[in-house]
């Protein structure tokens, strides 16, 4: 059995439930939060997610972890056959880490708290986020997948990866940056009508006050 650490309103957490779940892996939770005084002894990183493998291994890193529980299930395939195809997929995906989720945190803070962003803060994270999603949109298909006619691990990492770029979108002092990526609006739709995007996204509902009330509390 793996267990999940990692907290429900987390979107890299989100990425490797929702993997785990395709693969239909026997997997426990375990809600922790970062900061939490035994979370160094599971995570390597200090973040969240992390798993605890069968045999009492513990492994950080969402990617990581994704690779994981494909090695360990193959099946249902989550990256396709070919090296290249397979190295498209970790493209896609690393490129929605590095230019698309990570910039956009920089404006969580003043989302989370609801309070006006730091102008120069908002324009860079415009313009990374215009980039990011220029790279995006020259990357995928969309045919209805984002590589194709296949679910990949990408569809998956992109779903959750959307998150904080989604929710920082109204504190942008342009245009939506995500409107450059065709097909989006029709994918995400796609997505959100599974079983497990729905599970997911309840659970996601069901700890959001808990989630808020701990950032109030710690932002006193
Ligand atoms: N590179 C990490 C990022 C994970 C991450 O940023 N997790 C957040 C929660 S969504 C976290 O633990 N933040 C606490 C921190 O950065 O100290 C991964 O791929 O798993």
């Amino acid at each position: 059995m793996i267990i999940l650490h990692g907290f429900a309103t987390s979107n890299y957490f989100n990425m490797v439930k929702h993997a785990l779940m395709v693969k239909g892996c026997d997997f426990e939770e375990n809600t922790i939060y970062p900061q939490a005084p035994g979370l160094r002894a599971i995570s390597a990183t200090g973040k969240v997610p992390a798993i605890t493998t069968a045999s009492g291994q513990h492994l950080a890193e969402t990617s990581v972890i994704l690779d994981y529980l494909e090695d360990l299930h193959p099946q249902p395939r989550l990256y396709p056959e070919t090296a290249e195809a397979r190295a498209q997929t970790r493209q896609l995906m690393k490129v929605l880490e590095l230019y698309l989720d990570i910039p956009a945190r920089q404006l969580l803070p003043a989302v989370l708290r609801r309070q006006a962003p730091d102008p120069t803060v908002a324009k860079q994270t415009q313009d990374s986020l215009t980039k990011g999603c220029e790279m995006v949109a020259q990357l995928v298909s969309m045919a209805p997948y984002a590589l194709g006619d296949q679910l990949s691990m990408a569809d998956i990492f992109m779903r959750y990866a959307l998150s904080i770029p989604t929710m920082v979108k109204p504190l942008l002092p342009d245009s939506d940056p995500l409107l450059a990526v065709p097909g989006l609006a029709e994918w995400q739709k796609m997505m959100a009508n599974t079983d497990i995007a729905r599970r997911i996204d309840a659970d996601q509902a069901a700890n959001y006050a808990e989630f808020m009330a701990r950032i109030s509390a710690k932002s006193k």
